[in-house]
């Protein structure tokens, strides 16, 4: 990178807010995706939609690549300055502007943590849903890039549902505000939606309204023991035929439960082959009569064992210990690569049964969880071997290429909640068209035709 750009943006910024030493760049380098060290020339930590856009303006005429970054919890590679470059951090840019409860909005910064941002707002009543196991260090800057997910997306949708308006500055500088604070809007065509998700490949996000619900009265949640994981998927889909909506709907295998073991302050059942969560919400005197269908659903279906939180903490802690599953696999192994795979609802059996299949034909070991009420799937691909890392690493990619294509064999797709980034961009051709390819890559060239913006990530 050319060094009168550095000294510009010191210039302009002040020199606390541009990094270049390569100690403090070290954590600029990496995500939560273990696809490798990408150090960038200069990290800049905005404190402004001005200072973003003098960013994306100097770095345009001088052709730098910029890497959008909020808190880098991402799993696929998305924040990775593959090219270098600039990485444009909003950690900084963490305030809420707004709540407003009668309108039941926010208007918050991206570098914001989604888990202060949802205690916030129920202090007062509301609810914000969506709930990625990152809560407590992702920004909500990060969940609009990959729109995130989370177990009550279940009945509460994604991110995307509840993106009312963006702020968003292209590369190059220029400023759009899209988006509304009213409940409905079909005003033009639907710009929110083509950023929401679009990993900072199309714009830096400064501001962001986000539409809130009120917070439900009552919430309980359930445990329903099962011998094996492809029965606890029946169990699943038995819950799913039942006209009471959950607001979670998740599973954890055999090998899931076994790395939890010790870990958190929630003890799931020993000897279980595989568990399902499932977590009811809405008036106080409605909440039995729905643990109960539910229970009995799964039971219907095989479930050895059904258990009820007894109270809030024990709800709480259940679901604490739930979010260490991914953090808890990744310290026990060297290589842990997480996949987001998603069925359509009818096939999460039978999905459950092909995975099994797919880790005893490849040896490698496997934990499989998440959100399994969505038929979203958090196959887990791991390896420990130092000695024959080449070899762990080839077993991965047969058994990466075999869950792909059983997944879309189903109808499913390859990206439920982490995107697609750098880890899976070679895969997009497996499912979508070369005109469907082409058409985003045009998109790209319109709102970015430098490329310089998260080059290197998506399309392949
Ligand atoms: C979760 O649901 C996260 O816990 C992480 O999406 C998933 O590490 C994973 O596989
Ligand atoms: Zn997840």
């Amino acid at each position: 990178m050319n060094p009168d750009v550095y000294q510009l943006l010191e210039r302009e910024l002040g020199a606390g807010k541009v990094l270049r030493d390569a100690e403090r760049l070290d954590a600029y380098a990496v995500d939560e995706s273990d696809l490798g060290r990408f150090p960038p020339d200069c990290a800049v930590l905005a404190d402004s939609v001005e200072e973003v856009g003098l960013v994306l303006r100097l770095a345009q005429e001088h052709r730098i690549p910029v890497t959008p970054r909020g808190a880098g919890s991402g799993m696929t590679g998305g924040a990775l300055p593959v090219r270098g470059g600039i990485v444009l951090s909003t950690e900084r840019m963490q305030r809420i502007k707004e709540i407003d409860e009668e309108s039941l909005l926010a208007v918050v910064e991206p570098g914001l943590i989604l888990g202060e941002f949802q205690k916030t707002v129920e202090e007062r009543g509301l609810f914000y849903p969506p709930d990625p196991a990152s809560l407590a260090f992702c920004s909500i800057g990060g969940n609009v890039a990959e729109c995130a997910g989370g177990p009550r997306a279940f009945k509460y949708g994604v991110t995307r549902e509840y993106v009312l308006g963006l702020d968003v500055t292209l590369m190059g500088g220029e400023r759009i505000r899209c988006g509304r604070r009213t409940a409905k809007g079909v005003t033009g065509y639907d710009m929110v939606a083509l950023f929401v998700g679009s990993e900072g490949t199309f714009g830096v996000t400064t501001e962001i309204t986000l539409k809130l619900l009120p917070l439900p009265p009552a919430v309980a949640t359930l445990l329903a023991v099962f011998p094996d994981a492809v029965s606890a998927g029946r169990g699943v889909s038995a819950i799913l035929r039942l006209g009471t909506r959950p607001r979670a709907l998740e599973l954890l295998d055999r090998a899931s439960l076994a790395h939890l073991r010790g870990k958190g302050s929630y003890r799931f059942p020993e000897g279980a082959g595989a568990v399902v969560m499932c977590e009811v919400d809405g008036e106080p005197e409605a909440m039995e009569a729905a643990t109960l269908r539910c229970g009995q659903a799964a039971e219907r279906e095989g479930a050895i064992d059904v258990l009820v939180a007894r109270d809030e903490q024990d709800r709480r802690r259940m679901w604490e210990t739930r979010r260490l599953t991914s953090p808890s696999l990744r310290e026990a192994h060297r290589f842990k690569v997480a996949e987001d795979v998603v069925v359509p609802r009818g096939h999460i059996a039978e999905m459950l049964r092909r995975v099994d299949g797919i880790g005893a034909r490849n040896h490698i070991e496997m934990a499989t969880f998440g959100h399994a009420g969505d038929g979203n799937l958090h196959v887990n691909l791991l390896g420990d071997e130092d000695k024959h890392e080449a070899a762990v690493a080839a077993h991965i990619e047969a058994a990466l290429g075999e869950l792909f294509r059983e997944t879309l064999a189903l109808g499913g797709t390859l990206s439920g909640e982490h995107g697609i980034g750098l880890a899976k961009k070679k895969y997009m051709s497996w499912e979508q068209s070369e005109a469907l390819i082409g058409l985003q890559k045009r998109l790209k060239r319109l709102l970015d035709p430098l490329d310089l913006l998260n080059p290197g990530k998506i399309l392949p």
